[in-house]
Parts: structure tokens; C-alpha cells; sequence
């Protein structure tokens, strides 16, 4: 059964774990959505504890010297053990917990997956030049990160990356794309004439958002939207 908890940051380091794992997220973070729809996938225990980005404890240097958010704490027999990387943390996942496995079996479509997880960043970048100055630029950036994945669902013939049921690919690409629904807010109009240019990625959209694992993390495009006016008074970076 899926366990999780927030916690928020304090001056002191949490206790060592337990039995279940500690996920140490921002809040709204991206990467962190990406890990909590892989625990919740594979229906681990884990606690969330929530960082302020602005006002890191020191004792999460010691944990993660590089600062990276997200990081996963893992009990072992020989202590605590962390992982960061998102991605990487959600393969971990992946191979630790067998149920309901995310990755394909054949390794060709495995490393697609992967290859295509690693295309996806430029729509990540897409997004922050939007926030930044350039958004003719970043917009470009985005609609031609749609366009391969819009083919590449074309060539698959299914309804997901993963097949009938959302798989790592999957995952892995949704928190962005949950939080480009944000633009609805911004013009719905605008936003729902694109959707006849990628119609595999709008279905596909539409499925995830119906998905039980997807549903359990998601935020509402109005939230994302008060969320981002705000978000230079509380450093951008950790949100997009
Ligand atoms: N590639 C990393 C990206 C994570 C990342 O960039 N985290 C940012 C917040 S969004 C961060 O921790 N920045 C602080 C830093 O790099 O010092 C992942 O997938 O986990």
C-alpha cells in the first residue's frame, strides 16, 4: 500500500529511516512530480519531506553535497543510502520493485525510451526561455519537442508511449505537460487551436490525466498558473 507523509524541513536532520523511503522534494518541483509518480506506481512506502529551496539546511549538504533536489533516502542494511538524478532515481525504482514494471523488456525500445526522455529536455528548455526573455524562441523550442513525440505515438499506434497503460516514458515527460495546460489559463482558446496540429499528444494527454497514478500528484492549471506569476520572488529555477 502507498504511504506518504509531508514533512517540512526543520533545523534538525530528519531520523534515519525505517522501512520506507524519503523523498526530499520542492514543492511544485518537476523532477520531484516525476519521482512521486514512480513511487506511487509501484505502490512503495515512502515519506515526502519538503524543502524551501531558498533556505536549505545544512544538514542536506551532508546528505547531498551537490544540492541537487530531488534526492531519495533508502534504508539498507549498511544505513541510509541516496540516490539523486530523477531519472535515474525512477529507474532504481523501476528495477527495485518489480510489480508493474515501467520499462519495456525488448532493450531496443528501452534505449528509444531513453533517447526520447533525453529529447524531452528540450522542452524543458523550451519552457524556461518562455519565462525568461526569448519566448519566440522557446515557443519554437516546444512545438518541435510536440512534433516528435506526436510521431512517435503516430508510429507506435498505441494510446501510450508504454503501450496500453502508461510506462517510464510516460511518466517521465507528465509533469511538463501537466504544466503546459497552464497556458488554458492564459487563453483557452489559443491553447485548444493547437490541439488538431498534435492530435496523438492531445488523446494521449487527455488519457494521462485520467490515470489513477497521475491523478494522486496532479495540480489543477490555475494552481500552476498563480504558482508561476509568483515564481521570481521564490526562485524559479526549482519549478520549472
Ligand atoms: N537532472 C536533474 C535536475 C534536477 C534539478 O535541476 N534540480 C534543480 C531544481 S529544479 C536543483 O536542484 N538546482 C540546484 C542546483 O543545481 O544547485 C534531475 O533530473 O533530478
Amino acid at each position: 500500500m502507498s504511504y506518504y507523509q509531508h514533512k517540512t524541513a526543520g533545523f534538525n536532520a530528519p531520523p534515519p529511516l525505517n522501512n520506507q523511503m524519503r523523498l526530499y522534494h520542492v514543492d511544485m518541483n518537476p523532477y520531484g512530480h516525476r519521482v512521486m509518480l514512480i513511487l506511487e506506481a509501484k505502490k512503495a512506502k515512502y515519506e515526502v519531506y519538503q524543502l524551501d529551496p531558498l533556505h536549505l539546511p545544512e544538514w542536506f549538504r551532508e546528505k547531498n553535497p551537490r544540492l541537487k533536489i530531488p534526492v531519495l533516502e533508502i534504508p539498507t542494511d549498511q544505513g541510509d543510502k541516496y540516490l539523486f538524478e530523477s531519472v535515474v532515481i525512477c529507474d532504481y525504482l523501476d528495477e527495485r520493485f518489480p510489480r508493474n514494471p515501467l520499462h519495456s523488456k525488448d532493450p531496443y525500445v528501452k534505449a528509444q525510451d531513453r533517447l526520447l526522455i533525453e529529447r524531452f529536455n528540450e522542452l524543458i528548455k523550451g519552457s524556461l526561455e518562455c519565462f525568461d526573455t526569448n519566448f519566440a524562441f522557446g515557443s519554437e523550442q516546444i512545438i518541435q519537442t510536440l512534433d516528435v513525440f506526436e510521431k512517435e505515438l503516430a508510429t507506435r499506434g498505441t494510446n501510450y508511449f508504454g503501450g496500453n497503460r502508461p510506462g517510464m516514458l510516460d511518466y517521465m515527460i507528465w509533469p511538463w505537460v501537466e504544466r503546459l495546460y497552464l497556458l488554458r489559463c492564459v487563453n483557452e482558446q489559443k491553447f485548444d487551436e493547437k490541439r488538431p496540429i498534435f492530435p496523438n499528444f492531445a488523446d494521449w494527454g487527455d488519457q494521462m490525466q485520467l490515470d489513477e497514478v497521475v491523478k494522486k500528484h496532479s495540480r489543477s492549471p490555475a494552481e500552476y498558473f498563480d504558482y508561476y506569476r509568483n515564481a521570481r520572488a521564490h526562485s524559479m529555477g526549482y519549478y520549472l
